[in-house]
Formats: C-alpha cells, sequence, structure tokens
C-alpha cells in the first residue's frame, strides 16, 4: 500500500543573488518532486532580516503548500538538495547571514519531529512574521500547534507587538 498524502508547508526565502528568480525556480522544483504536488504559493514578500549580522539585505519570503507522500526526512532531504542546486553552501555561511535559498519545512500534517537534523513543527515558525504572513495568504484558519491561535490571530499579535 502507498503511503497517504500529507499537507505539508515549506518557508522560502533568500536575500543573496536574483532572490526573485531563485524562489520561483525553487518553486518549479518542489513542484517536480516525486509524489508530491504543489497545491499552492503565496506571493513573493519582502521582509527585513531578522537576527544575524548587521547590514544585510532585506528577504524575499514566500510560503508552498505541498500535497506529498515522502516522509518528513526524505522531505528535508529534497528541500536541502534544492537549496545545493541553487547555490547554497552552508560551509560558507554564519548563522542567520546572507544566504542564496533557505528552505524550511514548518509543517508536515501533525507530525512531530524531534532528531538531530529535523524538529516539525518548525520551532521558530510562530513568531516569525516573513513566515506566518506569507502562510496566512494560504490557509489564515490554520491552527497553530504551539500558541492555539489561528495563523490569522497570530498575524495579528505579532503585528501589533512590532507597533507597540
Ligand atoms: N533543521 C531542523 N529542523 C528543520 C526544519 N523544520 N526545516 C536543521 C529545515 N531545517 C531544519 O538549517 C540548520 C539546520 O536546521 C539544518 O542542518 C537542518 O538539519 P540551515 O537551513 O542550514 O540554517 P539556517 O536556516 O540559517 O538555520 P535556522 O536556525 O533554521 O534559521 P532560520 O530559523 O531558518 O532563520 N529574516 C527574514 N526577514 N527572512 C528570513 O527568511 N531567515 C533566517 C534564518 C533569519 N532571518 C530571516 C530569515
Ligand atoms: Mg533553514
Amino acid at each position: 500500500m502507498s503511503p497517504r498524502s500529507q499537507r505539508a508547508f515549506v518557508a522560502l526565502g533568500s536575500n543573496l543573488g536574483d532572490s526573485p528568480e531563485l524562489l520561483r525556480s525553487a518553486l518549479v522544483q518542489l513542484a517536480e518532486l516525486p509524489d508530491t504536488t504543489l497545491v499552492a504559493q503565496s506571493s513573493l514578500q519582502r521582509t527585513a532580516p531578522v537576527g544575524g549580522p548587521a547590514g544585510q539585505s532585506d528577504y524575499l519570503n514566500a510560503v508552498a503548500e505541498l500535497s506529498t507522500q515522502l516522509a518528513p526526512p526524505e522531505l528535508l532531504r529534497a528541500l536541502q538538495a534544492i537549496e545545493t542546486s541553487h547555490g547554497r553552501d552552508r560551509a560558507r555561511e554564519e548563522r542567520w547571514g546572507p544566504r542564496r535559498l533557505d528552505l524550511d519545512l514548518l509543517l508536515v500534517g501533525d507530525d512531530r519531529v524531534l532528531s538531530a537534523e529535523l524538529e516539525l513543527p518548525h520551532p521558530r515558525m510562530e513568531e516569525r512574521s516573513f513566515v506566518l504572513e506569507p502562510l496566512a495568504e494560504l490557509c489564515p484558519e490554520l491552527l497553530l500547534p504551539k500558541c492555539q491561535q489561528t495563523v490569522r490571530e497570530r498575524c495579528a499579535v505579532l503585528r501589533q507587538e512590532v507597533s507597540a
């Protein structure tokens, strides 16, 4: 019996190189993954860098929704292969520093994973407007597992924190 399809969300980010082209190309490669369908993609949103070295450029961020039969570790490996094929070189990067392409796995169904390579749900997603604002374009009523708010509600909270 083939494994069941799960709904998965991937965050895309880039602030080095031709970011719009890198994100568009990564979305094409996500759509071509085996046993996977690209269900929806958000707009590409320009965002101020969070953390990392001072003076780095703004990011372009987006979120993709997939329907996939790949298991989470296989999906992570596939995302890392797409990063590498777009010129990402982890060995030369500093943490949260500029990168050509970052693909983070946010959620895979209700799966919970905690291993050296993968944590699901993504541990920082609920604090990050650059993840939640594009996610809100796709599924504003999705319930976030940690804070138990919907994506729409959580975005409103984070916007208020910024303006306070
Ligand atoms: N890893 C564990 N869980 C996951 C997961 N759910 N998805 C491991 C992806 N990877 C996961 O990731 C480091 C390690 O996390 C991997 O080896 C993987 O096995 P990485 O992509 O090599 O490095 P990273 O992305 O710099 O690390 P990290 O801690 O995931 O950073 P974040 O949280 O992704 O933040 N500001 C704006 N405006 N927009 C951005 O996109 N991105 C970051 C990076 C910082 N500031 C930003 C943005
Ligand atoms: Mg990452």
